[in-house]
């Protein structure tokens, strides 16, 4: 009776994260359809086959707790709750959008969620994460912050700054090394000296470990113990997840560089595929599957039109939210 009941909690969590995934994909490719026609204003950074670091991770946070993105946000402000209609009129460049059609894709926060924002600054979430880390414990809150970057993240200094920040205070932050294996155009392997994340990590006493990040579920457990680690006050973490971006580095990059070969192999490491395969292992029907696919792309098709037909920010509010660098105030 016991095991019945451990198994369907463990079905309902991994049906959570494929929903979750697909939701994503779902949205990166509604937007990037929009994109190529002319409709968006704009680059779009997509995260398209590495969503199974954005849905492992914030399965195991709470509303309360926050997190930080960077450039190729899309996935984890979804995973972490951020409402798709204003994410999607951002990115239209509307004024129902979170940041009122001002920030764009790079931009987006939803502070209602916990989602404090993307970030164009390579590594500049990092800082801005041990800060919040440190407010939550002068706060005397049990939230933690969830701190996602790449692996071109970690060649700048903000890097260990923040690793060292955040050891040195044991403060409750679960840094998260998205590790695509390139930096932009640029091979990670080329332009990163020694073993990367976690040696450097552990260098200064952040306890960390690597797992594949197109595994759902081994991201979710990896994801679940160190953020209750976290959680219990015993410092910081780094979780280093390795993962391959299917698509160009943003929207009009063809990424025509990287050999077929080694594209056609990650195709068959995606993690949508892999966690559909476990499930249907599992006995989960195939119909169900198809109608969490079809759910999800009404629900992003539904925020694309929903985005187009909104009206563009007033001019007048131009200089609102804005830090006027002459007047240095916020409107
Ligand atoms: C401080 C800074 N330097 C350079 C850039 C230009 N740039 C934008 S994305 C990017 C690559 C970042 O690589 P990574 O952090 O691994 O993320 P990925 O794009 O692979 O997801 C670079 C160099 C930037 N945005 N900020």
């Amino acid at each position: 009776m016991a095991e019945t009941a451990l198994a369907g909690h463990n079905m309902c969590r991994l049906i959570e994260l494929y929903r979750t995934m697909v939701r994503i994909r779902a949205f990166e490719e509604t937007a990037l359809a929009a994109h190529r026609a002319g409709l968006m204003p704009g680059p779009l950074h997509a995260s398209i086959g590495q969503e199974a670091v954005a849905a492992g991770v914030c399965l195991n946070l709470r509303r309360d707790d926050r997190i930080t993105s960077n450039h190729r946000g899309h996935g984890h402000a979804i995973a972490k709750g951020a409402g798709v209609a204003g994410m999607m009129a951002e990115l239209f460049g509307r004024a129902g959008g979170h940041c009122g059609g001002k920030g764009g894709s790079m931009h987006i926060a939803d502070f209602s969620v916990g989602m404090l924002g993307a970030n164009g600054v390579v590594a500049g979430g990092i800082p801005i994460a041990v800060g919040a880390a440190q407010g939550l414990r002068l706060l005397g809150s049990d939230a933690i912050v969830a701190c996602f970057f790449g692996d071109g993240a970690i060649n700048r200094g903000p890097f260990l700054e923040g690793l060292n920040w955040a050891a040195l205070y044991r403060l409750p932050v679960l840094f998260v090394c998205e590790d695509n294996g390139v930096a932009a155009f640029t091979r990670a392997g080329e332009v990163t000296a020694g073993p990367g994340a976690v040696a450097r990590a552990q260098a200064i006493g952040v306890a960390a470990e690597s797992v594949d990040g197109n595994d759902a579920v081994a991201v979710d457990a990896a994801a679940g113990r160190l953020a209750a680690a976290v959680r219990r006050g015993d410092g910081p973490r780094l979780l280093h997840l390795r993962t391959y971006r299917l698509l160009g580095h943003t929207s009009t990059d063809q990424a025509a560089w990287r050999p077929e070969q080694e594209v056609a192999e990650a195709r068959a490491r995606d993690p949508i595929a892999r966690l559909r395969a476990r499930l249907l292992g599992e006995g989960v029907a195939a119909a169900a599957l198809d109608a969490i696919i079809a759910g999800a792309e009404a629900e992003m098709s539904a925020a694309r039109d929903a985005a187009l037909a909104a009206p563009w920010p007033d001019p007048a509010t131009a200089w609102t939210d804005v830090l006027d660098a002459d007047r240095q105030e916020v409107a």
